[in-house]
């Protein structure tokens, strides 16, 4: 039969469909994806910052769409990044702490039995884009490997619907001899000459990847930095200038003036400088949409632009996050936008951005970002975003809400409720709860039926529960 129809079709017509199906995989629009870690609302130029200057992250706000209330799905980094590639909250995953966590064996309540990995029966954004036909590569950390369990080696990036890797491991921070400079000790990374430094390197590998693509073949180049987590270190002319700057600067807005982290800024302002560059240069800037957002807030509390708490806190300093997204022809470039999103909305964008069917059973908590980038929409259609947080950290554990302008933060240990109105009170100094109870109530009773829709693990109470040993801990971990 398809003999029979093969026989029908001429050379010509062979030939249109040929050159048509082309013309299809060449539209497909290629995606850049950086994911900073740890990066603070406050930590760019177009986001307020004064002391550290991201001058190509700011004109990648200027050709594109800076939103004011994208959130990471967790206040630290491995549920984060879950969430991101699964499209699911971490609630649902069970995958709600960074790997491996810490252990406070002394605490009132204990921790649950949580997933240390992304289940492989799950389909990710990644293997979702090849499958679709994308060239998918992965750079840099991926933080996302069960330590210690015998299925450790199957999680890597590239059984996850990566094609390679460069750089990811179990590793939360740089691990090698020389840490951000070279010896690295990272797989498939050449460690260069000693003192070259790891931002720079894994950005060389990133433009050799550039240089290999066809434009048959659209791609994912997922580049996932190790900075700004620390250790804080950056090349030492950078740490010369921000120290120079430091001196006479005048420090209005509470900024954090540490010469090595503004460094470091800098260097990921130099990477993306020249990730743009190179896009232009191959003449495929105008069908490649860049995405740049961080998996958690901030690991010091001057980074968030003045918002309460930061990296792992309940409050809007833990995860409130930059997001740009820049698409030429498809977002007004310098625009900003307002609307609540949550990083398992990536999932279902991307795969609306690559034109490809979505997948409702996968990506269950996120909504496609498309309409508010096309602005067909102004705000998303949706109820509320959630957190689910039953680890101790800087914070105590917490579940919260956000629905509408109100953030609503459940404290498990003892109940407690905070309420705040997010429009006229950002930095959460306000709390509602006694003030508007039924506001309150409204949120709560969300938030809990929320939790059993999703089948959150909650915590029990600790028999051992020993509050002087627990501070002891606390101390010694500095927390
Ligand atoms: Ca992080």
């Amino acid at each position: 039969m398809y003999k029979q129809l093969l026989n029908r079709l001429t050379l010509s017509s062979l030939t249109l469909l040929l050159c048509s199906m082309t013309l299809i995989a060449q539209n497909k629009p290629n995606i850049v994806f950086l994911l900073v870690d740890d990066l603070g609302y406050g930590d760019f130029g177009c986001y307020g910052a004064d002391f550290n200057e991201t001058p190509n992250i700011d004109k990648l706000a200027d050709e594109g769409m800076q939103f004011t209330n994208a959130y990471a799905a967790s206040t630290v980094c491995s549920p984060s990044r879950a969430a991101i590639l699964t499209g699911r909250y971490p609630a649902r995953t069970h995958l709600t702490d960074w790997i491996s966590g810490h252990k406070f064996p002394n605490a009132k309540l204990l921790v649950p039995d949580w997933n240390m990995k992304m289940d492989h029966e799950r389909i990710t954004m990644p293997e979702a884009l090849k499958d679709g036909g994308y060239a998918t590569a992965f750079f840099g950390k991926w933080h996302l490997m069960p330590e210690g369990q015998p299925d450790f080696d199957k999680h890597y990036p590239t059984n996850h619907g990566f094609d390679t890797n460069v750089g990811g491991r179990e590793w939360g921070q740089p691990k090698g001899r020389g840490k951000y400079f070279s010896p690295f000790d990272m797989p498939n990374l050449d460690d260069g000459k000693p003192g070259d430094y790891l931002t720079n390197k894994l950005t060389d590998a990133a433009i050799t990847f550039l240089d290999t693509i066809t434009k048959e073949k659209p791609f994912l180049l997922y580049f996932s930095y190790y900075t700004v987590h620390g250790p804080l270190m950056c090349p030492p002319e950078l740490e010369q200038k921000y120290k120079a700057k430091a001196e006479s600067f005048k420090n209005t807005k509470n900024e954090f003036l540490d010469p090595k982290r503004a460094g470091m800024v800098e260097s990921l302002d130099i990477s993306v400088g020249r990730v743009m560059s190179k896009l232009k240069e191959l003449g495929i800037a105008d069908n490649t949409i860049i995405i740049l957002t961080g998996d958690n807030g901030g690991n010091y509390d001057e980074t968030t632009g003045g918002l309460k708490g930061y990296k792992g806190f309940s409050f809007e300093g833990g995860d409130k996050e930059p997001f740009i997204v820049k698409w030429p022809g498809v977002v007004v470039q310098g625009s900003k936008n307002e609307s609540v999103v949550i990083g398992t909305d990536f999932y279902p964008t991307l795969l609306e951005i690559a034109g490809l069917p979505s997948r409702p059973i996968e990506h269950m908590d996120g909504m496609s970002m498309v309409p508010l980038f096309n602005g067909s929409l102004k705000k998303l259609d949706r109820d509320a975003i959630y957190w689910h947080y039953p680890h101790y950290h800087r914070t105590k554990p917490y579940g919260a809400i956000r629905k509408g302008n109100f953030k609503l933060i459940e404290f498990f240990e003892d109940g407690s409720l905070e309420l705040y109105d997010l429009s006229i009170d950002p930095n959460e100094t306000n709390n509602l709860s006694k003030i508007q109870p039924k506001k309150a109530e409204e949120l709560f009773l969300n938030l809990k039926k929320w939790r059993v829709s999703v089948g959150a693990q909650m915590m029990k109470k600790n028999p051992n529960y020993d509050p002087a040993r627990e501070k002891e801990d606390r101390d010694k971990k500095n927390m």
